[in-house]
């Protein structure tokens, strides 16, 4: 087999070439050919310097995922970075595309690195529970320093390579199409010169001068990095840079890296990495449909779902027209979405011109006229049957033949309204997430009818605006919220037996979740959908909105809020509750932690199991990025369905039957012989 990597002479300068599509990542064979390359360089007096880079899309993208978990091959990336280090021949990384992970500490290792603007560099090892393991840890604060090598290590996204300019980290930014020409030159230039090595630079320093850096670092981002484990380790060897020799350095990054790559959080955010991608193959759809050109999209209703769904599109660079049926409804929504930009613009993650630019892409509209030459319309009405019917079938007289209609529903009948059309191929589900603008996750919910290029055509765009998406088949509450429920189910019944409603929330929370039912009913606010009739209780949040108790909004709601909204557990809830539970005749009792943590999660896993079975789902790694995207299911775990098989099905379903829980056949299949999902 031939080698990723090939040599070229150019003078006195050699050339290494990575051809390793698609991403250039550092398997064996690369890392062989970046050895033999390395050698051929340092073995032949006529070559003065060397010139590192890639072919296709990238610079190396990091080391091979695919061959974690496997017995390592060498030769090993660290070895064969320190002798290219080693090297008294000026050797430069020629950079473009996302120089990450091994690929950046390739660049880190040499003398020099050039990038074309565009380029991005990082170390996202952290993305995947690990730190980086090949020096990038001990050589990036060297070079850079420790404060700015943090973000870098602990957080792993990626800079633009003029960031990377202005920290050390790049030498120079070269022509966007002259890379390999100008890299050859930056490396002439310094043909005599001594070299520069990152591993002997001493920016690491500015940690030993001021180590609350780190503290301070952890402070700012403790909420990010909570219960995560490679974060600290990423700090404690960004630290380590500081304190130790670069030798000693090495080995405690080393350690650290061992601990991540043999634990379970990196397990299940490797499972995580490729889950995201299998999601966007769509298996009986082949993966070269034509695709519906998208140039122009419509949405219907602009309050906060329509208009936080337009803001996707015109964040992505396509123009949108919003339609409502009246102008001060028109104007508050648009006021919302200009507000939101400008937020976003205070926070520094938008210019004003990239605000206008939006916001300029956008036509609101009174008349169902302007929509016809929309190739794609999404509406975002009230969940109503009836309303949404009336809708389409307006939709279908009014937009051009071959456009694409969507609907926003939660969990109404996709096919159904796909009837009230004459054009129920080109009808689906595009269901998106509160905030909209915001929540990454997207459900493709294919119809009996959707067509394979609609279907290819959505999945395409879904990326193009920043989603992660996941095909749901019709069934009411797609694949998240018909899991929800079951959850939901869970926490009343349990609070109704005696279970204390603050152990539910904290369950979740301790479990990884942003929150739990009862903190984000508060903050929703317990008054939605409230009658206002004090006298009329059916219900435990009727009990509480008759006492007055709204949610945060006004201080007291399952807890009850000091003026910086901390939550304290209240009696006189409790009471409500116990109340509440004898007159519905429930006899209450202790109920205990693990209680509770098996009779939320268990049930959850089981209706995947079910969803599964239904072909409601493609696969179970799906219905785990749904989780993770769209409800916080915590990605150290790597999703509701990775989680049960990494406990044990067997674990799940006799925790089921212990609480007296249906179990699925699908479930119960599964967990025979250890077979696991899929
Ligand atoms: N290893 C193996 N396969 C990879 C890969 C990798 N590092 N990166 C991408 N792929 C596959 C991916 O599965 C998909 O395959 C195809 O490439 C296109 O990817 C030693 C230990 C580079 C920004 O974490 O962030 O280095 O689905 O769909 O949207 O210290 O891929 O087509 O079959 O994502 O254009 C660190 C991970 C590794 C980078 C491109 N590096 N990759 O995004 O394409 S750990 C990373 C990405 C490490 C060192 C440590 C993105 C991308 P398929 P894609 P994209």
């Amino acid at each position: 087999m031939t080698s990723p990597i090939r040599t070229e002479r150019h003078d006195n300068v050699l050339v290494i070439v990575s051809d390793n599509p698609p991403v250039n990542a550092l398997g064996q064979a690369v890392r062989q050919g970046l050895a033999d390359g390395i050698d051929e360089a340092l073995g032949d007096d006529s070559i003065e310097a060397v010139v590192i880079r890639c072919d296709g899309r990238t610079f190396f993208a990091g080391a091979d995922i695919t061959e974690f978990g496997k017995a390592p091959q060498g030769p090993s990336l660290p070895e064969a970075l320190d002798r290219l280090e080693a090297s008294d021949k000026p050797v430069v990384a020629a950079i473009h595309g996302t120089a990450l992970g091994g690929g950046c500490e390739v660049a880190l290792a040499c003398h020099y690195r050039v990038a074309v603007p565009s380029a991005k560099i990082g170390l996202p090892e952290v993305k995947l529970g690990l730190i980086p393991g090949a020096a990038g840890t001990q050589r990036l604060p060297r070079l850079v320093g420790a404060e700015a090598a943090l973000p870098l290590v602990a957080i792993g996204d990626p800079i633009s390579a003029r960031k990377a300019e202005t920290i050390g980290l790049v030498d120079a930014i070269v022509g966007e199409d002259s890379l390999e020409a100008d890299a050859i030159a930056f490396a002439k230039s310094k043909i005599g010169q001594p070299v520069p090595r990152a591993s002997e630079g001493t920016a690491n320093q500015d940690g030993v001068k001021n180590p609350d850096i780190f503290d301070q670092f952890r402070a700012k981002n403790g909420r990010r990095m909570r219960g995560f484990d490679a974060p600290n380790a990423a700090i404690e060897a960004v630290k380590a840079a500081g304190e130790l020799s670069y030798a000693d350095g090495v080995r405690k990054e080393r350690e650290l890296f061992t601990q991540l790559m043999t634990g379970s959080q990196s397990k299940a955010m490797r499972h995580y990495f490729f889950a995201e991608r299998a999601a966007n193959k769509i298996d009986d759809v082949p993966a070269d449909t034509p695709l519906i050109p998208i140039h122009k999209v419509g949405v219907i209703g602009a309050g906060t779902m329509g208009g936080g769904i337009a803001m996707n599109f015109l964040s992505a660079g396509l123009p949108v027209t919003i339609l409502e049926m009246q102008q001060d409804a028109l104007d508050r929504g648009t006021g919302v979405m200009r507000k939101n930009y400008e937020n976003t613009a205070k926070r520094g993650r938008m210019t004003p011109e990239q605000v206008e630019g939006a916001m300029g892409l956008l036509t609101p509209t009174l008349d169902y006229g302007d929509l016809a030459d929309c190739d794609l319309v999404i509406e975002a009405v009230y969940e109503n049957m009836d309303v949404k019917k009336q809708v389409f079938g307006k939709l279908d007289e009014v937009v051009k033949q071959g456009a694409i209609l969507a609907s926003n529903t939660s969990y109404l009948n996709i096919d159904e309204i796909a009837q009230a059309t004459k054009r129920p191929g080109y009808v689906l589900g595009l269901h998106f997430f509160s905030p909209a603008n915001v929540m990454k996750l997207l459900e493709i919910v294919r119809g009996a009818e959707t067509r394979d290029d609609v279907l290819a055509t959505c999945m395409k765009l879904a990326k193009k605006i920043g989603k992660v998406a996941a095909v749901s088949g019709v069934c009411p509450g797609f694949i998240g919220n018909r899991m929800l429920s079951k959850r939901q189910e869970q926490a009343n019944k349990l609070i109704m037996e005696g279970a204390n409603y603050w152990d539910v929330d904290d369950v979740l929370l301790e479990f990884g979740f942003p929150m739990g039912p009862f903190q984000m009913g508060d903050l929703a606010g317990i008054d939605i959908g409230w009658h206002r009739d004090p006298s009329k209780v059916t219900t435990v949040r009727e009990a509480l909105c008759a006492a007055g108790r709204f949610g945060q909004k006004n201080g007291k709601g399952f807890y009850d809020y000091d003026e910086a909204r901390q939550r304290t557990p209240s009696d006189e809830v409790k009471q409500i509750i116990a109340d509440f539970a004898a007159k519905e005749g429930n006899q209450q009792r202790e109920i205990s932690k693990e209680e509770i943590r098996e009779r939320l999660l268990y049930p959850m896993v089981n209706e995947g199991a079910q969803i599964l079975e239904e072909g409601m789902a493609q696969r179970a790694s799906d219905i785990d990025v749904v989780w993770i995207n769209g409800y916080g299911w915590p990605l150290y775990t790597g999703g509701p369905m990775f989680w049960a098989e990494q406990i044990g099905l067997e674990t799940v379903v006799s925790g089921l039957e212990k609480h007296g829980l249906p179990v699925s056949d699908r479930l119960r299949k599964n967990a025979t012989g250890g077979a696991g999902f899929d």
